[in-house]
């Protein structure tokens, strides 16, 4: 059901398809963090020291309490300890999605606690626009305690407020929250019993690749909740009807030569999910366990990633602005394509429309000639252009 994110070559080198927008992308990350530098050495200790801060989140971290309610635990701490083997002290994970897909449900089904708000019914006035929870692991065994697992929650990326549209103001501030902080992994949350992915879902996805640059969904695993679906539609299996569901929202996000790998992985949060009656950890209707799951792949891309993404204002694009070095020459390119080709044709074709009056005005002169009559009283261009005015007002 999920992609092994190596296989699909999210390490830019080895994606020669994508290869130029990756150094593009690589660069602007590079330029971010040059950005940085250059902050720091013009002497803006404010701002660098307040990224320092919130890099350093050990004064925040609570031993994982949660951990030893969680029936994973012993596989979980098998993949931290993996993770933990690649010198990393932090695994930090943002969630993003639209709002009660069941992110806040989420943070607390990964932690064995409840640590973060889920409502079903929610005004939008309610809502942290970023909560971040720091837990340490402390489990007396030198090879993984002191890991830290940072889970950023936030609140739902649309403004239904606003006639369900995307909420930019929240993902400004998401962005201002996590600016300078490590991320190792986004998830990007959504439901697995929905059959369609709707517009405002595409300029969500537009949205956060625009805010925090396309590079985040290179590190991006997608989340699919309320997975414990007992009945697919007539002619689907669970497997295919995930699978379906899975492709149609990697569809949403990738592009022709933008191909990131989106692991995917379903979830469950709710406390009807069945147990194995062995392990007593969580499964979905095709017998997996659903947190070990996420939680392999959460650590593949963490760990795969040469170094964690940081948000830098720099990376938020906006396409019109992207290729405005063009403008002058496409201006040229139009203008000398309107006096090459369009003018001259509206040039003959007046001429056609002047020489067929012409010839119009000469018969009735004839005619009238042949009857005797005075030739007939042409109006002057000037006259006929007010008369078809006068008729154009009427
Ligand atoms: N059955 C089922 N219910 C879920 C699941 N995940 C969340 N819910 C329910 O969906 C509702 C919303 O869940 P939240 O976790 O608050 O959703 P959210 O994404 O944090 O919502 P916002 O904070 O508004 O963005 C709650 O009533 C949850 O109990 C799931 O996997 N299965
Ligand atoms: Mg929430």
């Amino acid at each position: 059901m999920s992609d092994d994110p190596r296989a699909e070559d999210y390490e830019e080198e080895e994606d020669e398809e994508y290869e130029g927008e990756e150094e593009e992308e690589e660069g602007e990350e590079a330029a971010a963090q040059d950005a940085n530098a250059a902050a720091s050495s013009a002497g803006d200790d404010e701002e660098v020291a307040e990224e320092e801060d919130e890099d350093d989140d050990e004064e925040d971290a609570q031993p994982w309490s949660g951990l030893g309610r969680l029936p994973e635990k012993g596989e979980l701490l098998e993949l931290l300890r993996e993770y933990r083997a690649t010198g990393r002290k932090q695994l930090t994970i943002l969630l993003l999605g639209k709002s009660s897909v069941g992110k806040s449900s989420l943070v607390n089904s990964l932690l064995g606690e409840a640590v973060v708000r889920v409502q079903a019914f929610k005004l939008q006035a309610d809502t942290e626009i970023t909560t971040s929870i720091v837990r340490q692991v402390e489990v007396g065994d030198a090879e993984v305690d002191g890991l830290r697992i940072k889970l950023i929650d936030t609140c739902g990326l649309e403004d239904p407020e606003a006639g369900d549209t995307v909420n930019y103001a929240a993902l400004s501030k998401i962005a201002e929250d996590i600016r300078g902080v490590p991320v190792d992994v986004a998830l990007y949350v959504d439901r697995l019993d929905l059959y369609r992915v709707d517009p405002l879902d595409r300029a969500i996805i537009g949205a956060i690749s625009q805010t925090f640059g396309r590079q985040l969904w290179k590190r991006t695993v997608l989340a699919f909740t309320h997975a414990n679906m007992q009945q697919t539609p007539p002619g689907t299996t669970f497997d295919s009807f995930a699978d379906g569901r899975i492709r149609l929202l990697r569809g949403a996000v990738r592009g022709l030569l933008f191909r990131p790998a989106l692991p995917a992985c379903l979830v469950e949060n709710a406390d009807t999910c069945p147990v194995s009656p062995e392990s007593g950890a969580r499964v979905l209707p095709d017998g997996s366990e659903w947190l070990l799951g996420l939680m392999g792949e959460v650590v593949d891309v963490a760990a795969g990633a040469r170094r964690p993404y940081k948000y830098h204002p720099r990376m938020s694009s906006k396409p019109s602005q992207r290729f405005r070095w063009l403008l002058p020459a496409v201006i040229a390119a139009e203008l000398v394509f309107y006096h090459k080709f369009i003018r001259p044709r509206l040039d003959d074709n007046q001429r056609r429309v002047e020489a067929q009056d012409d010839a119009l005005w000469a018969a009735r002169g004839r005619q009238r000639a042949a009857l005797g009559l005075h030739p007939p009283n042409r109006p002057t261009a000037e006259r006929s252009a007010r008369l078809e005015q006068m008729y154009d007002d009427d």
